[in-house]
């Protein structure tokens, strides 16, 4: 089954998104790059289907220092100062980047590139094509890596990345029969996007199986808050195949209202300033405590309600959503919509420096695999600016890296090879596991978390880690690869939510009263590794 293949390059990056995309088109000016898509590229991850907008600062009376400051207030000040520096000040720039390569983003009167308002910023800074802003991105990248030399192989995944002395020099992947290909390199990036698909209801696409954080992990890198996932307030209610499908921050920029079923606009109970304008996680939390307490619709949700906007603006500004509503036999220009929070990002993972080092030699990270600069709660658009700004940092410093032996170690591909192919011997189909795991994450370590209801998820994690997942065919070895990411993904997100004592951002623990200012909480971030986990104290404000 293994090294049927075998390929050399200087650069390897895992991921397709909107980060691999960009750090492949960096890299690919200082070598061979080789691009491993678990999809096809530009079509599967998580960046193509972001609609709302990237957030830059383009205006005069808009400033860098204020979207830090938004960036870092909205984050609970978990943040990486660093890193938020990197990308408020680098945002604009990797935007020049796209529109110079073709990417076609709405234009005002007097042709600026338009902005709009999206939750917990100082200034409407969100550019915007349309609602399909991650689909425009996506395109213009595509091609322009398409003149690059970069080697794309499309539906490979990654089963685990190759150890080099004290580092990663490559990795492992398996195409769709189950065929195996080492890929051998002097630096590899992380790109490999979220993992909220490890919940019951998420925005993901479906790869976004975690896998990024798993090999990580296993490769012995530091990840940081990972109990940090954001809940997107808005998510499709119903029908019950779309439960989930995400519903742009963007209808609420455009001057969307949240009603419950007594006709309340109820944000003024939770945040009366900003309204539904306020940050994803209160806004998620006030959803699911009106649903909670009962003001909800049959359905479980609210109402968001864009009937007072004209259709025209509907039709113009958001198609997408119009058309996606119109699929489900609601006409949102004489309805409103229903929606509930639905997991959407993951904000922790791999800790990284500015230039996209991890924690282990040979190994970069870009995008939503890594933690740090968005905290404990992400702004809406600043993911997107997100892939942009440290997709080209990780491909320039990989780029830059020097050439390393490329050996095999048949000892290590060898006790690979045994444990994949024991997945054919196995008893338990990985699609029943898996259910288990998204069920246990949604209804034990969701929006608001106990210490038992954590170990509750903790213990079926560990159950499901253990048991003996049957590949019907070699083509299924990779559904048992996938369900063992999600597991350690589960278990990653699940540890640190025990570990942080505290109510900050995304992250709620109704067992624990101690809620500090966040600008002046005692606690940094948390970490886990093969060989450590914790939560660091800041002993100069204890
Ligand atoms: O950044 C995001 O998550 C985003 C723009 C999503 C959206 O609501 O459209």
């Amino acid at each position: 089954m293994l090294a049927s293949e075998v390929v050399r390059c200087h650069v390897l990056i895992i991921g397709s998104g909107g980060a691999g995309v960009r750090a492949a088109i960096e890299a690919s000016r200082y070598g061979n790059v080789v691009l491993v898509s678990k999809t096809i590229a530009g079509k599967g991850g998580c960046t193509t289907m972001a609609e709302g907008g990237y957030n830059a600062v383009l205006r005069d009376q808009d400033s860098c220092d204020v979207h830090r400051e938004d960036t870092l207030r909205g984050g609970a000040y978990l943040n990486d100062p660093a890193l938020v520096e990197v990308l408020t000040r680098e945002a604009p720039e990797r935007m020049a980047d796209l529109i110079r390569w073709g990417a076609v983003f709405d234009v005002t009167e007097n042709r600026m590139v338009a902005q709009r308002p999206f939750g917990g910023q100082k200034f409407p800074r969100t550019c915007y094509a349309g609602d399909r802003t991650g689909h425009e991105i996506m395109a213009t990248l595509m091609e322009r890596l398409d003149g690059t030399d970069t080697v794309v192989m499309n539906e490979y995944s990654v089963v685990d990345l190759l150890p080099r002395e004290g580092g990663v020099g490559g990795a492992v992947a398996l195409d769709r029969r189950g065929e195996a290909a080492v890929i051998l390199a002097d630096s590899t990036v992380l790109a490999t996007g979220g993992g909220t698909q490890v919940y019951d209801i998420s925005t993901n696409s479906a790869a976004g199986t975690g896998d990024g954080f798993a090999l990580g992990y296993r490769a012995g890198a530091k990840l940081i808050d990972m109990e940090m996932v954001q809940f997107h307030p808005t998510g499709a209610v119903y029908p019950y195949d779309a439960r989930g499908r995400l519903v742009t921050e963007a209808v609420r920029g455009e001057g969307g209202l949240l009603l419950n079923t007594h006709g309340e606009r109820f944000m003024e109970r939770y945040d009366p300033e900003r309204m539904e304008l306020s940050t994803r996680d209160v806004v998620a939390r006030a959803i699911a405590t009106e649903v909670l307490e009962g003001r909800g619709t049959d359905y479980g949700g609210v109402y968001l309600d864009v009937t007072h906007l004209s259709p025209g603006e509907i039709e113009t500004r958001l198609p997408v959503m119009l058309e996606q509503f119109l699929a489900f036999g609601v006409d949102i220009r004489r309805e409103p919509m229903v929606v509930a929070p639905t997991a959407h990002h993951i904000m922790g993972g791999l800790a990284i420096t500015p230039d996209c080092r991890t924690t282990v030699p040979g190994l970069y990270a870009c995008g939503e695999v890594t933690g740090g600069v968005h905290g404990a709660n992400r702004l809406g658009g600043n993911a997107l600016a997100d892939t942009q700004v440290f997709g080209k940092r990780a491909g320039e410093s990989a780029g830059k890296a020097p050439e390393q032996d490329k050996y095999i170690d048949p000892d290590r591909l060898a006790a690979l090879e045994r444990r994949l192919s024991a997945y054919l011997d196995g008893e338990v189909n990985p699609a029943v596991a898996r259910r288990e795991l998204k069920l246990t994450m949604w209804n034990h370590a969701g929006i608001f978390r106990t210490a038992d209801e954590l170990n509750t998820a903790l213990a079926t994690i560990t159950r499901l880690e253990s048991l003996p997942i049957r590949a019907a065919s070699p083509s299924n070895i990779i559904d048992c690869c996938t369900l063992r990411n999600m597991c350690t993904t589960a278990s990653l997100i699940v540890r640190s939510a025990l570990l942080r004592p505290e109510n900050r951002g995304a992250h709620v623990r109704k067992d624990v009263t101690t809620t500090w200012e966040p600008a002046t909480s005692p606690f940094g971030h948390t970490y886990v590794s093969l060989t450590s986990a914790g939560i660091e104290r800041k002993e100069a404000v204890l």
